[in-house]
């Protein structure tokens, strides 16, 4: 028996203080950081702030996905080393993180010695119990979703992404994901543990209809972790990456300290994650878990997507937002708002600047801004900046109740629905609030009252102001995790000192202490006008379409045309005296094959096909002048030359993102440059 004594204060420590350990996914590196991303991780930065201030031990993990083929891609595509690559990709996430003042508790980065190595055990544990087996894998694979594709067959496209998949063919090692079904069909017994629902009911449907064992290594090229004592094989980036919710609180390793982490944040809370990794988070990462012997994490939390112009927002599609631009004229606070308020968490919402700035001046500048600024200027003008007096029973009327009711009301709602992931809903609530205060002011005219001297308007507006201030402060006090920057100086101006100290499990009405003496105050969110949609407009336009350049697709040639390639060299490939070019001239010009997915007409162009081309790592809108030789549709599914790395273009106001390789010759029709062999979609000419 062990002395009771010893345990006492471990106990009762772990009793007064609870853990709370939640996740984003690690975002991969191929691609910058949109506003897709800021989503998923201002979601985790605030429920981990709101956790914080319960009193929770908190740990919030975010990071970089760095492996695979699809990175080793990207990489060779930039002409980097994929390490180079990852590392300047990660740093711009981190960089990101951090200007918008994210709270991460760590980043983890897959390529770290501490992830390797521990990944590498979580390998082995499985392996040691019995889950793992080497076969052969002959099978369709997608490299951008780094997917097994069963059942697939050679030149079917993606389920997920569409983009088509290529043929692997390679000794691996298996893990046995068969013998785990009825254990997690178990497991999503738990309504808590997938959600929302309708992700629940997906997962269990893919779930029932049989699980195959899942290739978990890749033989044919480096660029990953290698398998423990078979350094032929690199880990499966998907597993590689998973592992990272444990690696970085210390599995694996033999730091004590690190050990000890481990006991401590594992099994995670939440994971957080787009709807579109469900499968990997709810399937896989539980078998793996299983497998090995180690606990389940407690929730798998799935949102929708942003989309952009009605599509998914990826940078696939060129569609993206670019958080600094919204960092830069409105901040970080109106893009975690409207992220939050705007999106019904859960589902797919669309983000355009039109209603950015619409939310911003309605909610932002005209609500809780207006609310902090005219209530505190009055305070400061007629109780020389101290909290005033909320007096006798004589000045209190009906009107100060409800709004102190409506306030404890909300504290109570906007938690429950905080904690069920309903951010849209908590926050209609808060400001609900702020709406009936806002109408409390009006009806009471604090203005006249200070304008007469007698004793009873005296009083009347102390308690008018006073119940205008408590509501401010609890409204500010449950914002904060959302806008933490500006309720930070609203909590300032309220002369409250640091919001961060708040113990939010005891915030109740009332508790604004009388005689406080206010901070300075400032506006905090000033009103946007019409030129911030333009000029964010501006700013994004710019970044898409480098250079900008109409086509003359329909002007006469001014001489008749000679044979050549329509591929042209890049102007830095500069000629030598001879007229010839060197060998390191043609590496600098990316030519790969690529298969066309779309084509169709360019209105108003009696030249150009708009095309849509998978090179492997991506889908590329390209242009091409071929309308007289090709007609569209005979297009489709067809394997051509594209030269990768040309910078884009605009033509007919379309951007063209590389070129189509076609023989042209004197006086006849463009001949597209094809290949008699099957080549896989993404491979590079030399
Ligand atoms: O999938 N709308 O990384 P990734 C909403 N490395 N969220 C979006 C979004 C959009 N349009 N675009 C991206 C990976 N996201 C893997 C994860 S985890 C062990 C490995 C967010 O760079 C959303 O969270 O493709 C989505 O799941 C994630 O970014 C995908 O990031």
């Amino acid at each position: 028996m062990v002395s009771s004594c010893t345990l006492c204060p471990v106990l009762l420590n772990d009793l007064m203080t609870r853990k709370f350990y939640i996740t984003t996914p690690i975002y991969y590196v191929n691609a910058r950081p949109h506003i897709g991303h800021a989503y998923t991780t201002i979601a985790c930065d605030t429920i981990a702030r709101r956790h914080r201030m319960l009193g929770d031990d908190t740990f919030f993990l975010t990071g970089t996905d760095e492996h695979g083929q699809k990175i080793e891609r990207a990489a060779e595509t930039a002409a980097k080393s994929p390490q180079q690559y990852a590392d300047e990709i990660s740093g711009e996430f981190r960089g990101l993180w951090k200007r918008m003042g994210i709270s991460n508790d760590d980043f983890i980065r897959t390529t770290e010695e501490r992830h390797v190595k521990r990944a590498q055990e979580l390998f082995k544990r499985i392996r040691d119990n019995g889950y793992i087996y080497k076969g052969t894998y002959t099978g369709q694979y997608c490299v951008s979703d780094e997917l097994y594709v069963d059942g697939a067959q050679p030149g079917d496209p993606c389920p997920t992404c569409g983009r088509i998949t290529e043929t692997v063919h390679e000794e691996n090692y298996f893990f046995k994901l068969s013998a785990f079904q009825d254990k997690l069909l178990e497991l999503y017994a738990n309504p808590d543990f997938i959600r929302p629902e309708a992700r629940r009911n997906e997962v269990i449907a893919f779930v029932r209809s049989g699980l195959r064992d899942l290739s978990i290594s890749r033989s044919t090229f480096s660029w990953g972790i290698p398998v423990p004592d078979d350094p032929k094989h690199v880990i499966y980036v998907w597993l590689d990456a998973l592992a990272n919710y444990i690696t970085a609180i210390g599995f694996g390793s033999a730091h004590a300290g690190a050990q000890e982490a481990f006991k401590k944040y594992w099994p995670a809370d939440v994971h957080m994650i787009g709807k579109e990794i469900v499968r990997f988070h709810c399937v896989y990462w539980p078998a793996f878990l299983l497998a090995a012997g180690l606990p389940l994490p407690k929730a798998i939390v799935a949102h929708g997507w942003l989309l952009f112009e009605e599509n998914k927002m990826s940078k696939s599609r060129g569609n993206i937002v670019r958080t600094e631009t919204i960092l830069d004229v409105l901040g970080a606070d109106a893009l975690r708002y409207f992220l939050l308020r705007e999106v019904v968490f859960g589902q797919d919402g669309s983000f355009s600047f039109d209603a950015l700035v619409q939310r911003y001046n309605s909610d932002l500048a005209n609500g809780i801004g207006n609310l902090a600024s005219r209530t505190l200027t009055m305070i400061n003008r007629y109780f020389s900046a101290e909290v005033p007096y909320p007096s006798h029973a004589a000045a209190k009327r009906p009107a100060d109740e409800v709004v102190a009711q409506t306030a404890a009301k909300v504290i109570r709602e906007f938690g429950e629905l905080f904690d069920q992931f309903q951010f849209s809903r908590a926050l209609e609530a808060v400001w609900g609030l702020i709406a009936t205060v806002d109408k409390y002011i009006v009806e009471n005219e604090p203005w006249s009252l200070g304008e007469k001297h007698d004793d009873e308007s005296r009083a009347r507006l102390a308690t008018v102001l006073y119940t205008s201030a408590e509501a401010l402060r609890i409204a500010t006090a449950l914002s904060y995790p959302v806008i933490p920057d500006a309720t930070a100086r609203i909590w300032q101006q309220l002369g409250l000192g640091d919001i961060k100290k708040l113990d939010l499990t005891r915030l109740a009405w009332g508790q604004l202490a009388l005689g406080t003496k206010l901070g300075d105050v400032h506006p905090v969110f000033p009103r946007a006008d019409k030129s911030a949609i333009e000029r964010m407009q501006k700013m994004e336009d710019h970044q898409r379409a480098p250079i900008v350049e109409e086509a003359r697709d329909s002007a006469p040639p001014a001489t008749p045309a000679k044979p050549q390639p329509a591929a042209s060299v890049p102007a830095d490939a500069v000629a030598t005296s001879n007229g010839k070019i060197t060998i390191d001239d043609f590496a600098k010009v990316e030519l790969r094959v690529g298969q066309i997915k779309v084509a169709e007409r360019v209105p108003k162009s009696d030249k150009l096909l708009r095309l849509e081309i998978d090179i492997g790592i991506e889908v590329r809108q390209v242009l091409a002048g071929i309308v007289e030789a090709y007609a569209p549709e005979t297009l489709v599914g067809r394997k051509v030359v594209i030269v990768a790395n040309l910078a884009p273009r605009k033509m007919r106001g379309l951007e063209s993102n590389g070129m189509i390789v076609a023989a042209s010759l004197e006086g006849g029709k463009p001949v597209l440059a094809s290949f008699l062999e099957d080549v896989p979609v993404g491979a590079r000419l030399k």
